[in-house]
């Protein structure tokens, strides 16, 4: 926590602090002020250190740390414990390890780079640094058959967040967030249940940003704006928009969330071929239900009912 409150300091200071006034300010040694500059000088933030006048901030890395993301965040739920990894498997599976330990809700998991991303169905999800890779422990109090409902309010906050960032994003039933026709950001939400009860949903959100994807599917935040993207200020919008639509959940149900969905597809009012399990269906997206189902009217005219599967958009039936 100190080297937190050493660099909030600094921050805030913008000029030099002496080693002595960050002791007595922390209730530390000056040894001990000198090992977290120390560290942080480690971790990438370029201190200038000068004798009589102490240590300047003068720039801070590009990294998603905690100090990093939340610094500002005015969010008071998501974020208020961050985890930071520079690898790790995936953000996901450290979440469900963390959670079933027992964590408070709204601690968020962060890589700048996986070595085994999940998609659904088993699939992968490819990462590079300089994306956004990272999960969220929620444990709203919903039935387990409504978990897709928070699958459905990410999609919507993600959208909204790059929208923010100057893009048009739109969403594809169920989980994908599309820029210019391509995949810009995936959704995985996985949970930990009792019969009638959730214990904990991990929220995986992955946004490629300033990373490279080798998928012709795939657009970044990068080359869609051309220019480099500051990922704090992001994860900070990001954090925000999902705790402002987290809490009108939590309040109101999904009812709002919903309309705003219906607002951000591309998907409804679109022929469409879903796959589900071996099934194929075609037919013309009609709505989105309370339980986050696809409505897909087919040329028979009846009405099929799909709780999860995966879209593809067509020109024409
Ligand atoms: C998803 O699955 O879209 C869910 C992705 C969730 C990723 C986050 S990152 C943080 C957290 N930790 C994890 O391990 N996962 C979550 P699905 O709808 O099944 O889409 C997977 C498909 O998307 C793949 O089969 C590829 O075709 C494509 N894909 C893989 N990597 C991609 C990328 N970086 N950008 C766009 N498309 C990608």
């Amino acid at each position: 926590m100190t080297k937190e409150e050493i660099l909030y300091v600094l921050r805030e200071s913008g000029d030099y602090v002496s080693g002595e006034s960050l002791a007595e300010k922390l209730g530390v040694s000056r040894a001990a002020v000198w090992k977290h500059i120390h560290t942080l000088i480690k971790e990438g933030y370029v201190i200038d250190v000068q004798q009589g006048r102490g240590y300047r901030l003068l720039s801070v890395p590009d990294r998603l740390y905690p100090s990093e993301v939340r610094y500002g965040l005015q969010a008071g739920l998501l974020g208020k414990r961050v985890v930071h990894f520079n690898t790790t498997s995936s953000t996901n599976t450290v979440a469900r390890q963390i959670a079933e330990r027992g964590v408070q809700e709204g601690t968020v998991i962060i890589a700048e780079n996986q070595t085994r991303g999940k998609g659904r169905l088993g699939r992968k999800w490819l990462t590079k640094p300089g994306g956004v890779w990272m999960s969220l422990v929620l444990k709203p109090e919903i039935d387990p058959m409504h978990a897709s409902s928070i699958t459905l309010l990410a999609a919507v906050s993600v959208t909204k967040a790059l929208r923010g960032a100057g893009l048009e994003a739109v969403i594809k039933w169920p989980n994908d967030v599309i820029v210019n026709g391509k995949k810009i950001c995936g959704i995985l939400t996985e949970m930990s249940a009792e019969t009638d009860a959730v214990n904990f949903i991990i929220l995986g959100i992955g946004v490629n940003v300033n990373n490279d994807v080798p998928l012709e599917t795939a657009t970044t935040m990068k080359s869609e704006l051309g220019r480099n993207i500051d990922r704090v200020k992001f994860v900070q919008s990001l954090l925000e928009t999902l705790e402002e639509d987290y809490l009108t959940f939590k309040k109101e149900g999904f009812t709002p969330i919903l309309w705003s969905w219906r607002r951000y597809s591309d998907t409804l009012g679109r022929p469409v071929e879903v796959t589900y399990q071996n099934e194929v269906i075609r037919g013309v997206a009609q709505d989105v239900d309370e339980d986050g189902s696809l409505l897909v009217k087919t040329a028979e005219g009846s009405i099929r009912k799909i709780v999860s599967g995966d879209c593809k958009h067509l020109k024409h039936l």
